[in-house]
């Protein structure tokens, strides 16, 4: 027989793992380990999402008649760490093998390497065929480039998949329809509501245990309203490409103030965790377009964004770690604001993105990019500080997305690896995208002086 160890961001029937599970000898296994949960001390909301997805997937393996093994981080007897409850399980059911799923972050693949030694018995770790392009083909592209562009890597992954394609062409005739993609949001713009879905039974108690043990962690518990099964993740991605996918192209870079939501997908933290998988969502996108319910900007910019830049920023991360995250190229030393955390400041586009990123454990790309990244960008914040905080306020934060995306994309850390310029803006460009800067108390229009807003003489210094 074998232990089969499902991690909480594996959980999908078609991971490596479970690929010729039995389900009279096989026993699957999955653990919730304080470890994981207090490495960086992660939201609230994050926490109570991994281990209500975890719990919900473990319900469906066992409804389906697998055995499983499932230890909750309450259980008396938990010991912690993913290898000591492998060790416990080893030593109740001394199987043949362990068998495993690459681990997505270079911190636990590392560990996994060990358990082979440390455990004493076979462990097999498999390939994760989640994504659409393997290390070692996004390796042999990158060989012999002096710069690696997430938009010619884009085109081959279209070419190879057809996504997208007429023939040879991409369909509309142009690969990409950015340029298409950066209007402001008008306030009158009717903006569709998000998935929401009422936590049931397994999800109450979570939400009880994490408000009791994890009290001390960043974010709002209260109105938990994400999906934990596949089939809720899959009714939230259909609502997107149903009700804002339309737009989602026009307005990918808008923000306005108090609605987080606008026409973004919210579907991040469910494609990390395999509860959706990349072609769900191109498929769906694709046969939108084709149905002429969505355009060709919409459709191509979604598309772009998991196709592209999700499958990039994974590459970047495992072709250049572990280095990658000791880079600090701009020499960034400061610590990062107490703000980031209270929300507290009186620059009103940062205490909106920090409001609502304590809410819900999301914020959308530009917030991410523009706001928050692009403040620690300017003011010199130290990339660890501002990687450790973006690891954790985030639902949807992996080290192996959420590294490339802070030190590469907003911090310009990795020297232009990742980017081929610093994402720095002055607070023109908040003030272009967003109505952020009309209740604020800083002045967008003035460089210096009291009321300068400090986006404004952060930009020059920075660029000086
Ligand atoms: P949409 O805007 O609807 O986009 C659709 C999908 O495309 C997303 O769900 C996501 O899977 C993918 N995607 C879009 N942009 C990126 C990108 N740059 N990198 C990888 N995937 C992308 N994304 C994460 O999944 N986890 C992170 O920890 C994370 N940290 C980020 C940190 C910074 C500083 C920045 C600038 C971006 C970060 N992103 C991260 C990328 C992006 O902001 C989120 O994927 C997106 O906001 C999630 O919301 P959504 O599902 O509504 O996305
Ligand atoms: C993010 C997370 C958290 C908070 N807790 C667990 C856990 O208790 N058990 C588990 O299997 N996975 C958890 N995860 C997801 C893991 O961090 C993720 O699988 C690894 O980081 C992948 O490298
Ligand atoms: Fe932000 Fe400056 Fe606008 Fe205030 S004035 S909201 S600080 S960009």
């Amino acid at each position: 027989m074998n232990v089969r160890l499902v991690l909480g961001d594996q959980l999908n029937r078609d991971i490596s793992s479970l690929d010729d599970v039995n389900r009279t000898n096989d026993v699957i296994m999955l653990c919730e380990v304080a470890e994981e949960a207090t490495y960086v001390k992660h939201h609230q909301k994050k926490l109570v999402f991994i281990f209500s997805a975890m719990r919900h997937f473990a319900e469906a393996l066992r409804t389906d008649g697998f055995q499983v093994h499932y230890v909750s981080i309450d259980e008396a007897g938990n010991s912690g760490s993913f290898g000591s409850e492998l060790k416990r399980a080893v030593e109740r059911y001394k199987p043949d093998k362990v068998i495993v799923t690459e681990a997505s972050e270079y911190r636990v693949l590392e560990d996994m390497k060990s358990w082979q030694k440390t455990l004493g018995v076979m462990v097999e770790i498999r390939p994760d065929k989640r994504f659409l392009c393997s290390h070692k083909g996004f390796k042999d592209w990158a060989k012999g480039r002096k710069q690696l562009r997430m938009e010619y890597f884009y085109r081959e992954l279209r070419k190879s998949y057809q996504i997208l394609m007429d023939g040879d062409s991409p369909i509309g005739g142009q690969w990409n329809y950015d340029a298409d993609n950066k209007k402001p949001l008008p306030e009158t713009v009717n903006i569709p509501q998000t998935y929401r879905l009422a936590p049931d039974a397994i999800t109450q108690t979570v939400i009880k245990m994490v408000s009791e043990r994890f009290l001390d962690h960043f974010g709002d518990i209260d109105d938990f309203h994400y999906a934990a099964t596949r089939k809720q993740a899959l009714d939230a991605l259909n609502q997107f490409v149903e009700t804002r996918l339309s737009l989602f192209g026009d307005y990918q870079d808008a923000m306005l103030q108090n609605e987080p939501w606008l026409f973004h997908s919210h579907i991040s933290l469910y494609l990390n965790c395999g509860l959706l998988l990349p072609m769900d969502c191109i498929k769906l996108a694709e046969e939108a377009y084709h149905n002429q319910q969505a355009p060709i900007n919409a459709v191509e910019g979604f598309i772009r964004q998991i196709v592209g830049w999700r499958e990039f920023v994974r590459g970047v991360y495992w072709l250049y770690m572990p280095e990658y995250a000791k880079r600090n190229s701009l020499d960034a030393q400061r610590h990062l604001p107490e703000f980031y955390w209270s929300g507290q400041t009186k620059m009103n586009c940062v205490a909106q993105c920090v409001k609502e990123t304590k809410q819900q454990a999301y914020a959308h790309h530009i917030q991410r990019l523009m706001v928050l990244g692009n403040f620690a960008l300017l003011a010199g914040i130290h990339p660890d500080e501002v990687n450790e905080w973006y690891l954790l306020v985030y639902a949807d934060a992996y080290e192996w997305v959420e590294l490339p995306n802070v030190t590469g994309m907003a911090l310009f850390a990795d020297g232009g690896l990742l980017a081929s310029k610093p994402y720095a803006a002055s607070g023109a460009y908040i003030n272009k995208m967003s109505n952020y800067c009309k209740n604020c108390h800083y002045n967008v229009k003035a460089k210096y002086g009291e009321s300068a807003c400090p986006f404004n003489y952060l930009y020059w210094h920075f660029l000086i």
